[in-house]
C-alpha cells in the first residue's frame, strides 16, 4: 500500500485488495498509467460525491429554518445552471485525462523481445523465438520477460475466446480464435506476477491461471539458454522406467519432449517441466506428490480438463512422477 496514502479512507477500504494480482499493486508500465487514471476518478467522484451531500444536507437543514417555502426563480435557474456546467467541465476533465491514459499505453517504442501466446481450454502456451527456429522453445503457464525491457506478446487462442489479465502488469487483452491480438508489457521491478484468464472460456476457467517472472537481464537470459537447452536424460532405474512407460502410454501423443521421440502438441511441452513452480495452470505446486495425484487423476483435480485418465500401475505411476522430477 504504497501511493494510496493521499486518500485515507478509500486506502482503508482498499487495502484487502493489495498483493500478488491487484490492479493497485501496479508493477508495469500500462498498470502504472491505468491505476493514476482509476485513482484519478475516484477522487473526483469522492469530491462530487461530497460537494452534492453536503449540498442536500444544506438544503434540508435551510427549508427547517425558515419555512416559507420557494426560492426565487433566478436563483433556481442559477444553481441549476452551476450544476450542469459543473457537470460538463468533470465530464470533459475525466474524458481528456482518459484520452492522455490510452495515448500513454499505445506510445510503447519497438518490442525487444515477442513471445507467442496460445491460449486453450485451460491452460497457456507460451513459446519463444518464433515457430520455426532451430532454437525455439515452449513452456507452460510460466512467462518469463527480462525487466524494464518491452515485451510484446502475440495473442492467439485455439479453441474459444480467452483473455490474458495480469493486472500488476498491464490491462486485459482477449484472444480470439481465428485472429492475432498483441499486447504490450514492461515491468518496471523484477517478481512473480499472477494473472488470470478474464473471460469465461468453460468449466476450468477459474483454473487457468498463469505467472509472469520478471527478472533481471542476466537471469532471463539464464533462464531462456536453460529452457532452449536439452532434456535431462534420466540416469536413475526409476526415471528411466518413467521414461519408457511415458513413450509406451499414451502420453507420448500428447506431450513434447524435445529430444525424445514424444512430440505431441495437445499438452503442454514437459521438456522443462520440473523448472515450473505450478502444474495444471496454476492448480497445484510442481511437487513429486502433487505430480503423481495430476497423472494419477486428471479428471478429479481438474474436472474436464482434457488430459484424460491414463491407467497405470502404482509403480508406472512412481516412476512417471520420478522422470517428470528430473525433467529441469
Ligand atoms: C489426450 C492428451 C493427453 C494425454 C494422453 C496425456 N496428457 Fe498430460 N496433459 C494434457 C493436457 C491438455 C494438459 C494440460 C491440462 C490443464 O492444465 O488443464 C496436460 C498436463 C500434463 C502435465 C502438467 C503440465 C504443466 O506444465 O502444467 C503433466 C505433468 C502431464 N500432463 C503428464 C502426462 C503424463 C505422464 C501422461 C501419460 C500418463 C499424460 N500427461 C497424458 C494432455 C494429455
Ligand atoms: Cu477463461
Amino acid at each position: 500500500m504504497k501511493s494510496t496514502s493521499a486518500l485515507p479512507p478509500l486506502a482503508l477500504l482498499v487495502s484487502g485488495c493489495s498483493g500478488a494480482q491487484s490492479v493497485l499493486n501496479a508493477e508495469g508500465h500500462a498498470a502504472i498509467e491505468l491505476k493514476a487514471l482509476i485513482l484519478g476518478i475516484i477522487f473526483v467522484c469522492a469530491v462530487v460525491w461530497l460537494l452534492v451531500t453536503i449540498a442536500l444536507v444544506l438544503a434540508l437543514v435551510r427549508r427547517r429554518d425558515r419555512n416559507d417555502g420557494a426560492i426565487s426563480e433566478r436563483k433556481a435557474a442559477a444553481v441549476v445552471s452551476g450544476a450542469v456546467g459543473a457537470t460538463v467541465l468533470v465530464i470533459t476533465g475525466l474524458t481528456i485525462a482518459s484520452f492522455y491514459t490510452t495515448r500513454a499505453l499505445s506510445e510503447a517504442p519497438g518490442p525487444e523481445l515477442t513471445i507467442d501466446v496460445t491460449a486453450q481450454q485451460w491452460w497457456w502456451r507460451f513459446t519463444y523465438g518464433g515457430s520455426n527456429s532451430a532454437d525455439a522453445f515452449a513452456t507452460a503457464n510460466e512467462l518469463h520477460i527480462p525487466v524494464g525491457k518491452v515485451v510484446r506478446l502475440r495473442l492467439r487462442s485455439s479453441d474459444v475466446i480467452h483473455s490474458f489479465w495480469v493486472p500488476s502488469l498491464a490491462g486485459k487483452q482477449d484472444l480470439i480464435p481465428g485472429r492475432e491480438n498483441t499486447l504490450t508489457l514492461r515491468a518496471e521491478r523484477p517478481g512473480v506476477y499472477r494473472g488470470q484468464c478474464a473471460e469465461f472460456c468453460g468449466l476450468q476457467h477459474s483454473h487457468m491461471a498463469l505467472f509472469v517472472i520478471a527478472e533481471a537481464q542476466a537471469d532471463y537470459e539464464r533462464w531462456a539458454e536453460r529452457q532452449r537447452g536439452p532434456v535431462a536424460e534420466p540416469t536413475e532405474a526409476e526415471a528411466v522406467a518413467g521414461k519408457a512407460a511415458f513413450m509406451a502410454k499414451q502420453c507420448a501423443a500428447c506431450h513434447t519432449i524435445r529430444g525424445t521421440r514424444a512430440s505431441g502438441t495437445t499438452g503442454p511441452d514437459l521438456t522443462h517441466i520440473a523448472s515450473r513452480r505450478t502444474i495444471a495452470a496454476g492448480l497445484l505446486e510442481n511437487t513429486r506428490g502433487s505430480l503423481a495425484a495430476w497423472i494419477a487423476d486428471p479428471q478429479t483435480l481438474k474436472p474436464g480438463t482434457h488430459m484424460p485418465l491414463v491407467p497405470l500401475t502404482s509403480d508406472e505411476l512412481r516412476q512417471l512422477a520420478v522422470y517428470m522430477e528430473g525433467l529441469e
